[in-house]
């Protein structure tokens, strides 16, 4: 974007979908006059603001960013307002449906979000358990698990029905579990807001039967890509 100084960077803070850039950052220097990146209010420096849009896959300014020098030392300003940021999405949503996803490549894992909402490190990990490779929540003897698996976003159509399918098991007949399905439109715990499948307790059968969940009828769903994932409390 600021083509006299193409090495510059900044370095901002994401607090949900507003990414700040305090003001002052060097960008480089212009015939030997150092010259700084700053946002702009009105005429008021300040921090410089993206605003995210997660279905938008866009960062929007919401002030003006200004690139100049010190008040005694010169140097051509630049100037932007409206500036609007875009990249294709590593992760794009899926389009084509059924999506799998087996936990057991490297590939599936990666598009996966893990949040380990309580912060405790026992979290969702990718295991293999010698008859098979899957997805197992490290089991915590102090904390009730509070994570979330996020799939990649999958679009979905308001108006039709779709075939949600897990399968899932606890390791020990001692220890019952209780997970839910839930989707939302960005990956954060927040954002799930809508039931897939409520609270269940996983039957405890053992490893080799694990449970077939199974609904075909999502509730109401927004137009944009949504984002499904299970958790354990
Ligand atoms: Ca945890």
């Amino acid at each position: 974007m600021l083509a006299d100084y193409p090495d510059a960077w900044m370095k901002g803070k994401v607090d949900g979908t507003d990414i700040s850039f305090d003001g002052l950052q060097t960008l480089g220097a212009n015939d030997g006059v150092a010259v700084y990146a700053v946002g702009c209010d009105n005429g008021d420096l300040a921090a410089f603001h993206l605003a995210y849009d997660a279905a938008a896959q866009t960062m929007t300014s919401t002030n003006a960013l200004l690139a100049n020098a010190h008040n005694d030392n010169l140097a051509p300003q630049v100037w932007f307002n409206d500036v609007t940021l875009s990249k294709d999405d590593p992760f794009a949503p899926i389009e084509t449906l059924p999506y799998t996803n087996g936990f057991d490549t490297i590939d599936e894992w990666d598009v996966l979000t893990i949040i380990d909402a309580n912060g405790d490190g026992s979290t969702w990990h990718q295991y293999d358990s010698g008859e098979g490779i899957f997805a197992s929540y490290k089991y915590n003897s102090d904390n009730d698990g509070d994570d979330w698996i996020v799939t990649p976003a999958i679009r979905l159509e308001a108006g039709k029905t779709y075939n949600f399918v897990i399968d899932a098991v606890c390791s020990s007949n001692a220890y019952e579990e209780r997970m839910e399905v839930m989707m939302g439109t960005a990956a954060t715990a927040e954002a799930m807001t809508m039931t897939v499948i409520p609270p269940t307790e996983l039957m405890t059968a053992g490893m080799s039967t694990p449970t077939k969940w199974s609904m075909t009828s999502m509730p109401a769903i927004p137009t944009a890509p949504c984002t499904t994932m299970w958790w354990q409390p």
